[in-house]
């Protein structure tokens, strides 16, 4: 139990059940306000997917709800450039003056907006919405781009669709392999661990590939260790084995897919002793490796930010996809490709509209009819909307040139955008940056305003789960005085701006205008609503509102609270997509034809080391939140480098001797972490670190030509053993 010695007004001493307000796993909690206004997190066994076990994150989300950590006032930038205490109106006043002025002077287009994959769906459709109706931007995008985007532009090209995962996890221990390709759960989804632990107990194999022996490659049957960056070739070079061996399911090929004959052409190309030389992994463990996907009944790949975060993730995962196609493992049974997704609604926060090209429903903005559909909803003129804008990382980098103002909700650029000193150059040039957070994060104390909101505990909304099982966060506890929601800063900047409708502070009012906004749209919430999601623990899209037969969208009364049509034709949601047909035009699914290529920077003389980065369990990603939590803070208490004993003693450097990392984008410094568990080829550093440790400062801002997804897990680096007493780090 945490107890987090803050002040908070109890709305009720009974447990309310809810969610974790961090990762993607969405783990069931109770919340229960204690007699002396702390809040307790206790078991929440009724939610199947974590069935009551929670990571120390969870367990201590309560902690940044304290007034100790927290915003508790909005913020102003003063004369003499620090940020003192304002009110409400002031702050809002100037936001709304200086967004008008920006528009004003410059054009909508010279207003940006960033949002997050952690935002609830009510925020991030408003945000979306604000975007292109208040302010008439295109300039709109998130940190959702950062993580997901290379599977989820890779799902669309194969299947038609981009559901994370188109199985619930329940499915995991039922499968015969599951090949689990840069994704470290263990770390980073611990109550989702015993799903292959159970895969394993039934009988089934584990194969984990990763540059590095974690805590899930320990657990595997097989651990592939490529070099980063190279996944490509050996899903390539698995795919060749496969023809080679005569393993692939001629009947499934011809009857559901389409495109074969040209990716199996591409791979052919790729020899197992030509992949062995790119990735590093032997032949015989190829050759092991396609023997346990393929000799089961069913299987699976999964693909994590390892795979996804390199400037050719869209065809990386897409060269994993055609494995699963060419043997049969898609679209049935207990097989398939999923991408475990990694924010908190990183499902639901990519499907309402703060993408650059995306309306609600997952519907495209280019597209006419969905324009039309949105426009409606929206009561406003299709040809008044934006067209699509630029990518996250472009959107970061026209900062102060193209992009003049600011609106960021939801995301910590600062730490966690790649080549991060440029970027926060690029912030401290805007004419005016506004935040709204829960605590002052290194990009909020860039802001011109910051406004401080109200958090998961404290209000109610949904996320969509990595299942795409949407859920409902209720809100357990009363917001401190003097916080005002996501949602009421919206509803205020568009009253200031001259929109006084459309803006509602309910998340209740909010969700039903969503759901008739994504109704036919291939993320189709309209047969949900709030009652259902407290009754069913969850529902799976799509979800339409009625099955269409009766012509009618059927959003009223499809709940039945009216007590007329209700349980008869309410659409069971659906937890398992594409058994029938996949969501392509004809029903087939299309192998893409990709072949191997180097990353966008390999090493050389001057920078001879990979190094590639990720998470440790005990911190979330910026670490915005978590670093402000005790705990956490002892487990995980700074950024380290992780590396081999071999390059550890080319360098003289032993376990906890503080390592210069130098890239072409600058240089970190951390203490050493030596292991064996990693490629002598390798270093791995967190990213979850501001300042001089701030593994971003190296991070490769190249771009994947169709997701717009960063080079996050590859660039070339020089290390060097430091004296404690050297060089301090310098970021240009
Ligand atoms: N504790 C914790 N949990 C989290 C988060 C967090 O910040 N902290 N964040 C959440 C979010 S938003 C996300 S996106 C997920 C991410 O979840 P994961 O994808 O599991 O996390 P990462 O650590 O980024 O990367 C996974 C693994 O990829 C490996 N890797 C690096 N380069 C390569 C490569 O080239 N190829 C392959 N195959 N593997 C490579 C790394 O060694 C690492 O072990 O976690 C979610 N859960
Ligand atoms: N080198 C490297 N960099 C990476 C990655 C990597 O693997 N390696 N992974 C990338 C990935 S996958 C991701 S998802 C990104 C994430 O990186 P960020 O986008 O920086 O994610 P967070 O740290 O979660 O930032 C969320 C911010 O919003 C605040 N916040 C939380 N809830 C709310 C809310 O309801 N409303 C508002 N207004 N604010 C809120 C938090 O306090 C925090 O400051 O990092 C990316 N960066
Ligand atoms: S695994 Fe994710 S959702 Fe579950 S408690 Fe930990 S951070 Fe929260
Ligand atoms: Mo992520």
């Amino acid at each position: 139990m945490q107890n987090t010695g803050m002040q908070i007004t109890a709305t009720r001493h009974t447990a309310t059940p809810t969610h974790c307000p961090y990762c993607a796993l969405q783990c069931g909690m109770n919340l229960t306000p204690a007699a002396d206004g702390t809040v307790e997190v206790s078991e929440r066994a009724d939610f199947p997917v974590n069935r009551g076990a929670l990571c120390g994150k969870g367990r201590t989300a309560p902690a940044v709800l304290s007034s100790r950590v927290r915003l508790t006032s909005p913020l102003v930038r003063s004369g003499d450039g620090t940020l003192v205490p304002a009110s409400w109106e002031e702050a809002l006043g100037r936001i709304a003056g200086n967004l008008a002025r920006t528009r004003a002077e410059h054009g909508a287009d010279a207003l940006g907006v960033f949002g997050g994959g952690g935002l609830t769906n009510e925020k991030a459709y408003t945000l979306g919405k604000f975007a292109r109706v208040v302010l008439g931007t295109s300039q709109i995008d998130y940190n959702g781009r950062f993580c997901m985007s290379s599977a989820a532009a890779a799902g669309v090209k194969a299947f038609g669709l981009d559901r994370g995962l188109p199985f619930p996890l329940e499915d995991i221990p039922k499968t015969g392999c599951v090949i689990l390709v840069g994704s470290n759960p263990a770390e980073t989804m611990p109550p989702s661990l015993r799903y292959f632990t159970e895969l394993r107990e039934n009988g089934g194999t584990l194969i984990v590939v990763d540059p590095r022996r974690t805590k899930t490659a320990e657990q595997a049957d097989l651990h592939l260790a490529p070099r980063p960056g190279t996944d490509l070739a050996l899903a390539l070079g698995m795919l060749h084995l496969v023809v080679a061996e005569g393993r692939v399911d001629e009947r499934y090929v011809e009857e559901r897919t389409a495109g074969w004959e040209d990716a199996r052409a591409a791979a052919m190309g790729h020899w197992p002793e030509y992949v062995e030389r790119i990735t590093g992994v032997s032949v015989p463990e190829l050759r092991e490796a396609v023997r346990l996907f393929c000799e089961p009944e069913a299987a699976m790949v999964l693909t994590a930010r390892g795979p996804e975060q390199q400037a050719k993730g869209t065809d990386t995962v897409g060269a994993w996809i055609n494995l699963c196609l060419a043997t049969g493992r898609a679209g049935r049974p207990l097989s398939g490709y999923g991408c475990l997704t990694g924010q908190g609604n990183g499902q639901g926060g990519r499907e309402h509209g703060q993408k650059a090209d995306q309306l609600p429903g997952y519907r495209k903005l280019t597209d006419p009819a969905a324009r039309r559909h949105v426009a409606e909803v929206w009561g406003v003129d299709p040809d008044s909307l934006p067209g699509p804008g630029r990518s996250a990382y472009e959107l970061l980098d026209a900062l102060g040139t193209d992009i003049r103002s600011l609106l960021l909700m939801g995301s910590n650029p600062v730490v966690s955008a790649p080549r991060a000193a440029h970027v926060e150059e690029r912030l401290r040039s805007l004419d005016f940056l506004a935040v709204c957070d829960v605590v002052l994060s290194e990009t909020a104390a860039l802001a011109d305003v910051v406004l401080p909101v109200t958090q998961w505990a404290e209000e109610t909304g949904t996320t969509t789960s990595l299942e795409g099982r949407v859920l409902l966060r209720r809100r357990a506890i009363s917001p401190p005085d003097g916080i005002r929601s996501d949602l009421e800063v919206l509803h205020e900047l568009a009253d200031r701006l001259g929109v006084e409708k459309g803006f509602p502070t309910e998340p209740e009012e909010v969700f039903e205008e969503l759901r008739r906004a994504s109704a036919g749209g291939p993320a189709d919430y309209s047969g949900i609503d709030y009652r259902r999601l407290a009754e069913e623990n969850g529902v799976f899209w799509p979800c339409p509102a009625s099955d269409g037969a009766d012509g009618t969208d059927g959003i009223d009364g499809i709940d039945g609270t009216d007590g007329t049509t209700g349980a008869a034709v309410r659409h069971p949601g659906t937890p398992r997509l594409f058994l029938d047909r996949f969501a392509t035009d004809d029903g087939r699914a299309r192998f893409v034809p990709v072949s191997h290529r180097p990353s966008a920077e390999e090493p050389d003389d001057e920078y001879p080391v990979l190094l590639t980065t990720g998470r440790v369990v005990a911190q979330y990603q910026s670490g915005a939140q978590t670093r402000r939590v005790d705990e956490l803070n002892a487990a995980a208490p700074g950024p380290f480098v992780e590396l081999h004993p071999r390059l550890a003693a080319r360098l003289g450097a032993a376990d906890g001797d503080p390592l210069a990392v130098v890239s072409r984008r600058g240089r970190a410094v951390a203490p050493a972490r030596v292991t064996t568990g990693i490629r002598p080829d390798t270093v791995f550093m967190p990213f979850h670190w501001a300042g001089e440790g701030r593994a971003n400062t190296l991070t490769n801002p190249a771009l994947d030509p169709t997701s717009r997804m960063p080079e996050f897990k590859v660039c070339a680096v020089r290390v060097e053993a430091v004296t404690k007493a050297a060089a301090p780090a310098d970021t240009p």
